[in-house]
This record gives C-alpha cells, structure tokens and sequence, in this order.
C-alpha cells in the first residue's frame, strides 16, 4: 500500500480513534463505490463502539449504479445506513447533511427535551486510503466554511471545522488500514489503484481484471477493445488479443504486455471502459 501498515500504525490510529470517538456523535466512514466490501476496514464498529455510523458508498460516478443499489440495500439489511455519493459531482453533498440528520434523529429529539436546539453534530470522517476523504471533506468544508479554534479536550492540534450548515467535523480523518492480507481484497483495491503499481506484477494483475471483466461486463470489454471473446480463453489470451488490437508490439512480433497492461489498468482506473463494480 502507499502506506505501510505496521503494528505501529494501527497502534496509532486506534488511539486516535479512541481519543476523539468520545467527542463525536457519528463517524462517517467513506468506501469505494468499485469495491464497497474490500474497500472498508471491518474493525471500525469494534473502534467506535457505540457510537453511529454513516457509511458512504463514494466514487458512485465511475461504479455500476444497479450494483450500488444492491450494496446500500445489503448494508441497510445488516443495519448499517449507507449512501451512494460522488465527490466529482457539484450535488448530492445535501444528502450528506440530510443523512446525518436522520443517523442522529433520536440524539437530536432527546437534545430538544432537554432544551438544547440546533447543537451542532460532531463528525469524525473515516476509511482506507484512496476512497476519497480528502475529497470529501473539501467538499464539506466548502468556501464559507470557518475553522473553529481548539476546543479543550481534544488532542493538541485537532481542529474542528465548522460547515456552513451547522455540522462540525474533526479535520483530520482516521486513516484505516486495508485487509491487504486477503488476497482477493487485495486484488480488488489493486484494480481500482489503491494499491500501488510498483509492489505488484502489472501484468498478472491486468489478466485477472481481463478475466473478471470477461466474466461481469464482456460488453464492455469488447467494445472499448474491439476483442472477440470466446469461450474459455485466460486473461492473459485476452489481454494479449487487446495489445495486438493497440498494436503493442515489440521485435519479433512479439507482444508488449507490460505496456498493455499499464493502458488497460489506467483506462480501466480513469472509468473509459465505463461504469463497473467489482464486487
Ligand atoms: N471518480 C471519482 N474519483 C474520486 C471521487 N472522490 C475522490 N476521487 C479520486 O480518488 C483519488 C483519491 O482521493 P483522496 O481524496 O485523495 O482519497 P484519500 O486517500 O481517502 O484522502 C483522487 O484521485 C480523487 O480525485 C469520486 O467521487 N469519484
Ligand atoms: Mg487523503
């Protein structure tokens, strides 16, 4: 992973975690749309205890939208609230605000009995690398937003961010820790560029995403790559089929797999091939 994720590291973020959990009343947790299972850290109900959770299913734009619909409504069946989003998309922050409204309802009734009104929520924003924090607390933030100033209690240097709307948000996000271990968890954040390339066997992981795409969206294989897909043929047949298509041949008519590899994973990460889920 971009980050190396040793003992230490984890030690690290649980801590953070546990320091500024208590001060919040919700953590929303951001995934990636491509991948909404192997993108998600499965401690964090464990770190956050009894705190509520907001899942946000991003990069919504370049993942099959029949597929995200099936992911919120599996997580809803397991009691997790979850909504699509696109950071890349001017709308839908508001869904954002409407949704931490309804997580927080009963908090925000029992406030109003007891007199306080419009207490602003304090969110802690949380997930793997790549799944778009950044992005999404830009987006949050906003031009109008103000930095509040230190609130005592919270570790030195911890900011709360105070949006337009009311909300307030920790200015820095927990950092989790991908199941890197599993292979196919791996795999799926490799694909969607999680993961960096130097670490990995662009070529191997070409023909596994080759195959996969073969098997779930072979439209979408064969119109962007003009490739016939038989029955049967490995990833590697068929990525060796795009790179004779691309013309990526080396000396000797031999095929450049490597250069085809790197093309179809960046057209792949860059959505050309269009909207697709991989789990
Ligand atoms: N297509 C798409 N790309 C996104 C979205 N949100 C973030 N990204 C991209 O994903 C990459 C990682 O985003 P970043 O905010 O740095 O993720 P972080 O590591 O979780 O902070 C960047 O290249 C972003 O431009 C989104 O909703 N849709
Ligand atoms: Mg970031």
């Amino acid at each position: 992973m971009n980050i190396q994720w040793f003992p230490g590291h984890m030690t690290k973020t649980k801590r953070m975690i546990a320091e500024n959990i208590r001060l919040c009343d919700a953590v929303i947790e951001l995934c990636d749309a491509r991948c909404p299972k192997s993108s998600r850290n499965p401690m964090l109900p464990s770190l956050i205890g009894n705190k509520k959770l907001l899942l946000i299913i991003n990069k919504s734009d370049i993942a099959d939208p029949i597929q995200t619909q099936k992911w919120i409504e599996r997580y809803k069946n397991e009691g997790v609230y979850a909504i699509a989003l696109s950071c890349n998309d001017a709308k839908g922050i508001g869904k954002v605000f409407d949704a931490v409204k309804e997580l927080l309802k009963e908090k925000i009734e029992r406030d109003k009995a007891r007199g306080y009104v419009n207490k602003p929520p304090r969110i802690m924003v949380c997930g793997i690398p790549n799944v778009g924090k950044s992005s999404f607390i830009n987006k949050l933030y906003g031009k109008a937003a103000a930095k509040a100033g230190d609130r005592p209690g919270v570790t030195r240097g911890k900011q709360w961010i105070t949006l337009k709307n009311g909300m307030e948000l920790l200015d820095t996000p927990g950092i989790l820790w991908p199941r890197f271990e599993d292979k196919d968890v791996a795999l799926k954040l490799a694909f969607t560029g999680a993961i960096k390339d130097e670490v990995l066997d662009c070529e191997e992981l070409c023909a596994n995403l080759c195959k996969y795409l073969a098997e779930k969206y072979p439209e979408k294989l064969t119109e962007r790559y003009k490739v016939e897909l038989t029955e049967g043929l490995t990833g590697f047949e068929i990525l060796e089929k795009i790179c004779r298509k691309r013309g990526f041949i080396q000396k000797g008519n031999e095929v450049d797999f490597l250069r085809g590899a790197n093309v179809v994973l960046d057209e792949f990460r860059g959505a050309k091939l269009g909207k697709i889920t991989l789990e």
